[in-house]
């Protein structure tokens, strides 16, 4: 076995990874009534992911695409628009990681400029150029695994070998990574929970997620407010907090070191209970 991985090597500072942290998700699409990249739109953006920081996120996840089931596909103008003037009015006010969530090469170059941390890619570079664009900005990559693509990755997705497939994807994924000169110190793993997989899976992926540290990097995981959450409580969306806070501090526990949530309070104190009670088992040795 290998050993984990302790800091993720960063632009600005490193990020120590001892500790899980939490990653705050800033939604920058916009509803079918409201138009992107307007100054209101942006102060709106940036205000809520100063609330999260505050609440205790240490990194911020800026995305101007859905990438939840069904989601349809947005034009890479479309995308810079929402998430660049974001990006540019929240560096000024934060030392929080920024990441941006995106696939699109053109936005990780340009989001590189404007002071990014970290790039977090859905479809871990496969996008033509996206390895070359990250490699030439010095950026870490989280890289995630999918089946299929939004449109369409929940009909009926199978597996013979669930951890196998997810383990040799993300494996070779970072190999093309480390081969375009992406340093290992900047590489991260996510499982990709419900993209392409069914509440069979996603469960096994929490229970087994461990097995994916073998790989040697740290490991990000995202469930926050997920359909398998909805599946299990039989609650709406916006019911999902609780339910969201106990899968991120299993998450937390199977080894994951980075938490993607929407709601970062509850989590924060979760996470602080867990600690104490390690750091509690130390002292009473
Ligand atoms: C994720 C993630 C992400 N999830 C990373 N980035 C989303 N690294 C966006 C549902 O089943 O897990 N890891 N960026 C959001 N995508 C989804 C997928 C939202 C599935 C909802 C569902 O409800």
């Amino acid at each position: 076995m290998l050993t984990e991985a302790k800091e993720l090597q960063g632009i600005r500072c490193n990020l120590q990874l001892k500790r899980p942290h939490i990653m705050g998700i800033v939604n920058l699409t916009p509803d079918s009534f409201s138009d992107g990249g307007c100054f209101q739109e942006t102060d709106k953006a940036v205000a809520q992911a100063l609330k999260l920081e505050q609440e205790g996120a240490t990194l911020l996840d800026l995305g101007g695409e859905s990438t939840r089931p069904g989601a349809a596909p947005v034009s890479t103008q479309e995308e810079m628009d929402r998430v660049l003037p974001v990006l540019e009015a929240l560096r000024r006010q934060t030392s929080a990681w920024i990441s941006i969530d995106t696939s699109t090469p053109q936005l990780m170059t340009e989001a590189a400029k404007l002071g990014a941390d970290l790039i977090n890619d859905v479809r871990a570079l496969q996008r033509p150029g996206a390895v070359e664009a990250v490699a030439a900005a010095g950026l870490p990559v989280c890289l995630m695994h999918m089946q299929g693509e939004p449109g369409s990755m929940q009909k009926q997705p199978v597996y013979t070998d669930l951890l196998g497939s997810i383990s040799s994807f993300l494996q070779d994924r970072a190999r093309v990574c480390r081969e375009a000169g992406i340093e290992a110190e900047k590489i991260l793993l996510d499982p990709g929970f419900g993209f392409g997989k069914t509440l069979k899976h996603n469960l096994l992926l929490l229970k087994q997620l461990d097995q994916l540290l073998d790989l040697g990097y740290p490991l990000l995981a995202g469930m926050s407010r997920k359909r398998m959450l909805g599946e299990i409580t039989g609650r709406e969306v916006d019911q999902r907090e609780a339910a969201s806070i106990a899968a991120h501090l299993l998450a937390a526990q199977k080894g994951a070191r980075i938490l993607r949530v929407h709601d970062v309070a509850g989590l924060k104190d979760a996470l602080d209970v867990w600690q104490a009670s390690l750091n509690e088992e130390q002292e009473a040795g």
